[in-house]
């Protein structure tokens, strides 16, 4: 039985891989931030299931990793944990480049040292792109990194390092490089867990606004679960390389909008309006993902196109509102 191990476990990504991992067989370990109401912990995903052992851990103590990864000497580590909202990184700064930067480092580290013969997968973002877009329209494996904000910052590091571990230390140590991943467990403060669920209440009566900040940057989105199925093929390619996940077709926060206000048979312009909290001091505009490289290498593609994920999302939060 392979062994996994998951930081972020009772995250979006760290939920369904954790289902995808224990429906393959894997025996699945993760940690879990302390957290004053313990059952915030297991929103996403029920951890009291055969196979799935789930620790307390932070990425900011080192020892806490070390120790468990000494312990379980696991297969495959997912580093999914991060302070992962881009605009709040903008509030906490140091924060956000502790967990996500200095806390790769730190994994890496206790890797290094507990179980160098295990598989290391990054959680890395096309937040890195930032302003840069190839004279295609596209960002792939070779685009520069131009990032926008403190949270993509430390994904470029975060990115630099785990290459740097791989190359310096014959490690096997690879980057997911993630275009944007929703779904019913996406938290609600991105923008479209935001949109559906403010819509729906609309709908239900129980809201009357939808207040939003910038609707015209583009964004190529995908479902969580298609996702989290590339990330194990990643890690377990024979060489340790780089890749770039995506769908290859981008939309605006605007047509999201609209998109999903008219599912429920509605005008968004009669609900929604701008509220300057909500925009960034530095926007990222335009998203559009080319995953070539891992089509060609895997037989992978995504079950879920831009309208079926909405759909998935409009269904979820209509049944539990
Ligand atoms: P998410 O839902 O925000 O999950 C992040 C998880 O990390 C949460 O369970 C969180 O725990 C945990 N965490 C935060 N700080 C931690 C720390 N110091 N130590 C241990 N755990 C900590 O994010 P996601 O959407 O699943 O994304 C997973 C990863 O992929 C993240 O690294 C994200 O930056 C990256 N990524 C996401 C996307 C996307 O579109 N979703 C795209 C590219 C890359 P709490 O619940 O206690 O906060
Ligand atoms: O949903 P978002 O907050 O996602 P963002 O900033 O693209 O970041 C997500 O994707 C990254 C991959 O590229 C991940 F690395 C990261 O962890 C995260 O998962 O915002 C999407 C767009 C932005 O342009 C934002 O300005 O929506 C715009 N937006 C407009 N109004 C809003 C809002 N975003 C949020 N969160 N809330 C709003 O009210």
């Amino acid at each position: 039985m392979k062994k996994a191990f998951i930081t972020g476990i009772g995250g979006q990504d760290g939920s369904y891989l954790s289902e995808y991992l224990l429906e393959l067989g894997y025996e699945v370990h993760g940690i879990i931030r302390r957290n004053s109401i313990p059952e915030h912990q297991s929103t996403r995903i029920d951890f009291n299931v055969k196979n799935l052992n789930v620790y307390y851990g932070d990425l900011l103590d080192i020892s806490s990793l070390e120790k468990l990864l000494k312990k379980i000497q696991p297969d495959e580590i997912y580093n999914l944990a991060a302070q992962s909202h881009v605009r709040i990184s903008f509030d906490i700064p140091q924060f956000t480049t502790q967990v996500n930067a200095l806390g790769t480092m730190n994994i890496l580290e206790a890797y290094r040292n507990a179980c160098p013969e295990a598989k290391y997968y990054q959680a890395s973002s096309s937040e890195m792109f930032g302003l840069s877009v190839d004279s295609d329209g596209f960002q792939r494996e070779t685009t520069r990194f131009m990032p926008t904000s403190p949270y993509g910052c430390a994904k470029v590091f975060a990115f630099n390092i785990t290459r740097n571990y791989r190359l310096a230390y014959n490690l096997h140590a690879v980057n997911g490089i993630l275009f944007n991943h929703e779904s019913p467990r996406r938290g609600s403060n991105f923008v479209t867990s935001k949109v559906v669920k403010e819509a729906v209440r609309i709908k239900k009566g129980l809201s009357k606004i939808l207040e939003l900040g910038n609707m015209d940057s583009f964004r190529d989105w995908g479902h969580s679960k298609d996702y989290v199925r590339a990330m194990h093929l990643i890690i377990n390619h024979s060489v340790p390389d780089d890749f770039v996940v995506a769908t290859g077709q981008t939309h605006s926060v605007r047509e999201m909008t609209e998109y999903v206000f008219s599912k429920l048979n509605l005008d968004y312009k009669d609900f929604v309006v701008q509220n300057p909290i909500y925009l960034r001091p530095e926007e990222l505009p335009y998203l559009r993902g080319d995953s070539s490289k891992l089509k060609s290498t895997f037989d992978w593609k995504p079950q879920y196109d831009f309208y079926a994920l909405m759909n998935e999302m409009i269904d979820f939060w209509m049944g539990i509102l």
